[in-house]
């Protein structure tokens, strides 16, 4: 980076938060699973929505593309750069941290960008309400990151996803302009809903700088219910059972046995007496008299094995399955392929067993672990010890497989630089629809180059 370019991004932001040391930036420059190691001149940390604008505007005059980074927790490699020359900075948003009071009247809060989800909904629970997202990252993931990637999570069943919780968004163009869509009103059918595109951006429409969130309701009474099976068809049984006695499914969760294995392998428990080829965790909410009526369903439907349950949070079933993901990372002997897909009901179980084969083949004889939120049809799909040089080839097989069963190659983690080669999985006009989009917004390309296209 030029002398010129770095003492202007030093007078926006103070010097101590122009970071260039490689000892400092390594962290921001290598993504949560360690496939991707990028480069980039400086990691620059704004503490304002303005002092964001004139980042982005000193980018501009010295020709730097930006890189947004909240948590660094996404798992398709869009949080850190390239690992060429190009000039460029990460923008973390780690300093925009500001929380205001929850608005109980109107049930919001408004934060910083680089407030964590688990900030938030310890705000949110302090006054009775609660978060509609919630994800294993919860300790480290953002608002502006869960909003950039559309994330979904365990409750997006019932609460939906992150654009859903959006009441309104702040954030940067790529000229430096600030735009704020701010209304605490529910409904707001003004025009396009430039909050709702911004969702699921991965950084390259805008640099988002605070969020207004809508807060939920919690469930009065729950219960965590864990089920062993060996069909994937009996967890849809089970989850139209408990939903026609009246029951609110708040999550609803699947794991394999290799999963659950794996997980007692390092200290937990297994979650039922018997084994079995899948378990389902589901979570919820109802009457007073839950327990019995989660019992009566259970033992309505026909090929359930085993079956432990106990009112909610039942931490201990909760961290089988959040546990999967760190499991997975440290127990590959390489990088896991890691793919976040969402199948049709109808073709789930047919597709399921075409993934496990793919796996097994020879050619890739590898450690297959599927898990993930069988009530919105998403599975992440996980090959471990897979070797690099064959990396691609088992990704793209796994993809066409789903794509053929009608799933879409990214449920909730979004494209980021792992994926790109399947956006073309969307139609060719929908294509030119988001990359007018991209130019009209960011003509030169200066957020995040290289996500999503
Ligand atoms: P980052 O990783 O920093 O960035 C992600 C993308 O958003 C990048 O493209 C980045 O450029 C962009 N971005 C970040 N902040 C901004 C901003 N302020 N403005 C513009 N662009 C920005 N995801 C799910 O959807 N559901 C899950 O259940 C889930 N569970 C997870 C569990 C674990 C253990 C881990 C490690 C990850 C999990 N994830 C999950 C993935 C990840 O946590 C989410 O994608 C999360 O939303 C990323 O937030 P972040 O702040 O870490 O964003
Ligand atoms: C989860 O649901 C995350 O736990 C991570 O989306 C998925 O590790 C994965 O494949
Ligand atoms: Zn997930």
């Amino acid at each position: 980076m030029s002398d010129g370019a770095l003492t202007a991004l030093q007078a926006i932001v103070g010097a101590p938060h122009v970071l260039t040391d490689p000892d400092t930036t390594a962290r921001y420059l290598t993504d949560w699973t360690g496939r991707r190691t990028g480069r980039a001149s400086a990691v620059v940390r704004p503490a304002t929505t303005d002092q964001v604008s004139d980042v982005v505007k000193a980018c501009a005059v010295h020709g730097l593309s930006i890189c947004p980074q909240g948590g660094n927790t996404g798992l398709v490699g869009g949080s850190v750069p390239p690992d060429d020359d190009a000039p460029r900075i990460v923008l973390s948003t780690t300093r925009l941290s500001d929380v205001e009071a929850v608005d109980e009247i109107d049930r919001c809060i408004a934060v910083g960008a680089g407030v964590t989800v688990a900030e938030i909904a310890r705000r949110a629970a302090k006054v009775g309400l609660t978060f509609g997202i919630d994800l294993a990252s919860r300790d480290s993931a953002t608002a502006g990151g869960i909003v950039a990637t559309n994330a979904g999570g365990i409750h997006m069943i019932r609460h939906g996803d992150a654009r859903a919780q959006v009441r309104g968004v702040e954030a940067v163009l790529a000229d430096g302009t600030v735009l704020r869509r701010w209304k605490r009103v529910v409904k707001d059918n003004v025009g396009y809903d430039l909050p709702g595109l911004l969702a699921g951006s991965e950084g390259t429409l805008a640099v988002i700088t605070r969020v207004l969130f809508a807060l939920r309701t919690p469930a009065a009474s729950s219960f965590v219910l864990v089920a062993a099976l060996d069909a994937v068809p009996v967890a849809f049984d089970l989850l139209r059972g408990l939903e026609n006695s009246g029951l609110r499914i708040e999550a609803a969760e699947l794991m394999t046995s290799a999963g659950v294995e794996l997980l007692h392998e390092r200290g937990h428990r297994r979650p039922t007496e018997a084994r079995a080829r899948y378990y389902v965790l589901v979570e919820v909410a109802g009457p007073a008299d839950l327990e019995s009526l989660v019992v009566q369903t259970v033992s309505d439907v026909a090929g359930i094995v085993d079956t432990v349950g106990e009112p909610a949070p039942a931490r201990a079933l909760w961290e089988i399955r959040e546990g999967h993901t760190g499991a997975i990372a440290a127990s590959s002997t390489t990088v896991p392929v890691k793919l976040d897909v969402s199948l049709p009901r109808a073709s789930m179980p047919q597709a399921l067993e075409s993934l496990a084969a793919l796996g097994q083949a020879q050619t890739y004889d590898c450690r297959t672990i599927f898990f993930g939120h069988i009530g919105d049809g998403n599975i992440h799909l996980n090959y471990l010890d897979v070797p690099a040089p064959a990396q691609t080839e088992l990704a793209d097989a796994a993809l066409q497989l789903v794509v053929d069963a009608g799933g879409s190659v990214s449920a909730e983690h979004g494209i980021g630089r792992d994926k790109v080669r399947w956006m073309s999985t969307r139609d060719p006009a929908d294509v030119a629809a988001m990359k007018a989009i991209r130019a009209a917004l960011d003509p030169h390309e200066r957020l995040n180059p290289g996500v999503l296209w």
